[in-house]
């Protein structure tokens, strides 16, 4: 009796879970960006001068009162970047992360946003569905590296990237899209882009 109690106990103060990938160029600030939430949730986090570029997968997972929330941060390579696919069907909301500082490197950025959110996945080709993995997802795009000097701005950014038109493109119409500017090294907007990204994922799961 006890444990059939304990267990209905459990299945109703069972908190919905979600997983949120962050995916972006290599050196764009993901694990930093990671590290540093482990670190302003009292968690134990990597020396951020230690961090190097990720091979494979860093998680770090967060309880707040509206679900438990897993963040998934993978490899930013140009050979890793077909791994994210793998990824897509499972995760609840993206985070993609754009280095702001990086003016050399925004067409490049521009270029893989474009294939994100507009190239089916590869074992959807067969599909008649022309819609990404991403589109029915919530999708933060957060410009890191904002206390650098060589910051470029949201304006900027956001006009190199084409990221105005993928916002507004009628696919993404359907789901939550914001665009934030943080810095992983100093903390600056990341508590913001967290409240966001948790919000519009509970939300679009209702
Ligand atoms: N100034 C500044 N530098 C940053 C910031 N975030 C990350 N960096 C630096 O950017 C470099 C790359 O950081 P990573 O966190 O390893 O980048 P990543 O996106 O995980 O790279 P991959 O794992 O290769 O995909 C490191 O030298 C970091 O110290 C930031 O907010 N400001
Ligand atoms: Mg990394």
């Amino acid at each position: 009796m006890y444990s059939l109690l304990s267990g209905l106990y459990d299945y109703l103060t069972q908190k919905p879970s979600y997983k949120i990938l962050i995916c972006g160029l290599d050196n764009s600030g993901k694990t930093t960006l990671l590290e540093q939430v482990k670190k302003m949730h009292g968690q134990k986090y990597m020396d951020f001068k230690k961090i190097t570029s990720t091979i494979g997968l860093n998680i770090c997972k967060l309880e707040k009162s509206n679900g438990e929330f897993t963040l998934w941060d993978v490899g930013g390579q140009v050979v890793l970047r077909k791994l994210w696919e793998k990824y897509f069907n499972e995760a609840h909301g993206l985070i993609f992360v754009i280095d702001g500082a990086d003016e050399m490197r925004l067409p490049e950025v521009k270029e893989t946003l474009h294939h994100v959110f507009t190239t089916q996945p590869s074992h959807d080709l067969e599909s008649v569905n022309t819609t990404t993995a991403f589109d029915q997802l919530p999708v933060l795009f957060l410009l890191n590296k904002q206390d650098s000097k060589a910051f470029k701005g949201v304006d900027f950014v956001t006009e190199r990237t084409n990221l105005g038109h993928l916002l507004t493109s009628a696919q993404r119409r359907n789901s939550e899209s914001m665009v934030m500017a943080v810095s992983a090294i100093d903390t600056q907007g990341i508590e913001g882009a967290l409240a966001w990204i948790m919000a519009a994922v509970s939300e679009s799961s209702k």
